[in-house]
């Protein structure tokens, strides 16, 4: 399998890009930094093949960070975005296409009575924080540590993703004032979240979480945490806000709430809704949405929010996997099929590790033993995965360039890809261990 890439031309234009750009990057989880090395810069993408600036190609294991669930350059949405840009790009005025999007959103999923689109999962999650507390008259929420929900300040405390890839654990520019109303909670502690409810009774207006997490790697919630909270926040008035910018429509046609049986009150959308356009969701019972503006007086907006571009990529997208909700089990078993083989060579390894999967999202931890919150997954050994993830990545298997980060199947990978992924872990394996 090929070792060794010519990676010259990323190598310049990484050069040139941090001439004009903050780290040569649009968002920081792109730049290699905990990794190490060059960022590849990618030129093209079909199916499930990335092709870089020096003529490699991957096999990609990131989709976009989700969104391209059924491969890169899916024809029928390409199609429609070029139709649909022949009758300019945005209008700044409603649409049907915005009505058909919500009412399709509404068809695959549970307990959305009404949906507001924006152009971002930050923007999503930021709107339904919000709207919490602007319908509870409330202001603390909690999170979970390790959890990402963008990048609005309130949420950048003990936050997942770049945030715990780089060890960023408070934010300058993020205020005391801010920070004071986030509470946070190890992830699947249900008792620490009892604590801080009976702690501040009455002021807690939401619970907000990634129903299964992917932003400190997969870790899936244990038994009886969810349905916890679920009790809890009924109990005690309190928002229950599922972060399915991730597993939306990907976990499931109906998400986590369908996958794990479980409603909350608001939920937020992005990545896979979008088809790889900016779009964002967040929707959820009428008594609680009809508070935001127009409507009520919690105010939300965006002058691209529900652009034509990116609701008909999206509504292609999700219109595909409605009509063939047979693609979920496929992607099931080729994930399990991915888990199964990478368990063998990891197994024959010697290297402790966990490998922890839902659907198409899975990880890998060189972890001794379990991986069920931040602290298990930052305990791990991540500079033997930094070293792995270059291993891969030079035998032509492109992983998401962090621990802390989930990997995301699409259902363009076919079984001989699965193979060569397992193949190329084999390899990497005896070069590390030997
Ligand atoms: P965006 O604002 O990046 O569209 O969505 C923020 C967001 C919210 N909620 C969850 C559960 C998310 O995973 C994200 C964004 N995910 C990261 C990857 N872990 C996006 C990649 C990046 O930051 O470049």
């Amino acid at each position: 399998m090929q070792q060794t890439m010519k990676t010259n031309n990323s190598s310049a234009l990484f050069e040139r890009a941090q001439q004009s750009i903050p780290g040569g990057v649009n968002s920081p989880v792109r730049a290699f930094k905990s990794v190490g090395g060059t960022p590849v810069f990618i030129e093209k993408a079909k199916g499930a093949y990335l092709y870089d600036a020096d003529g490699n190609r991957y096999i990609d294991y990131i989709a976009s960070w989700g969104p391209m669930i059924l491969g890169h350059a899916y024809e029928p949405v390409v199609q429609a975005i070029q139709e649909k840009a022949a009758g300019s790009t945005s209008f700044g005025a409603p649409t049907e296409l915005e009505i058909e999007m919500a009412e399709l959103i509404k068809s695959m999923t549970r307990n959305v009575d009404l949906v507001r689109m924006v152009s971002s999962g930050t923007e999503a999650c930021m709107s339904a924080l919000r709207l919490a507390r602007g319908y509870t008259g409330r202001n603390k929420f909690i999170k979970f540590e390790g959890c990402y929900h963008g990048h609005a300040d309130a949420f950048l405390v003990k936050a997942g993703s770049g945030l715990a890839t780089f060890n960023i654990q408070t934010v300058p520019g993020v205020t005391a004032g801010v920070s004071t109303d986030t509470l946070t909670c190890a992830y699947n502690d249900l008792e620490g979240v009892q604590k801080l409810v009976q702690e501040y009774k009455g002021e807690i207006a939401a619970i907000i979480l990634e129903p299964v997490a992917g932003n400190m790697g997969c870790i899936l919630p244990q038994a009886g945490f969810i349905e916890g909270l679920r009790r809890t926040c009924t109990e005690e008035g309190i928002v229950l806000i599922f972060d399915e910018v991730m597993t939306g429509f990907r976990l499931s046609a109906g998400g986590a709430q369908q996958a794990l049986g479980i409603d909350a009150d608001l939920v937020c959308y992005g990545k896979v809704i979008g088809a790889g356009m900016p779009v964002g969701a967040f929707g959820g019972r009428r008594e609680i949405m009809e508070h935001i503006a127009p409507l009520g007086s919690v105010y939300q907006a965006g002058t691209l929010s529900g652009n034509p571009l990116a609701m008909i990529a999206g509504f292609t997208l999700l219109r595909s996997l409605k009509d063939k909700p047979g693609i979920y089990r496929e992607l099931e078993e080729k994930t399990a099929y991915l888990h199964k083989g990478l368990e063998t060579v990891l197994g024959a390894s010697g290297k402790p590790f966990v490998i922890n999967r839902l659907g198409s999202m899975i990880s890998i931890h060189f972890s001794e033993g379990p991986v069920t919150d931040f602290a298990s997954a930052s305990a791990a050994d991540n500079t033997f995965f930094n070293r792995f993830f270059h291993a891969m990545l030079k035998r032509g298997i492109y992983l998401p360039p962090s621990a802390f980060e989930s990997w995301f199947l699409n259902n363009a990978l076919t079984y001989a890809d699965l193979d060569a992924t397992i193949a190329a872990a084999k390899e990497s394996l005896e070069e590390l261990l030997s």
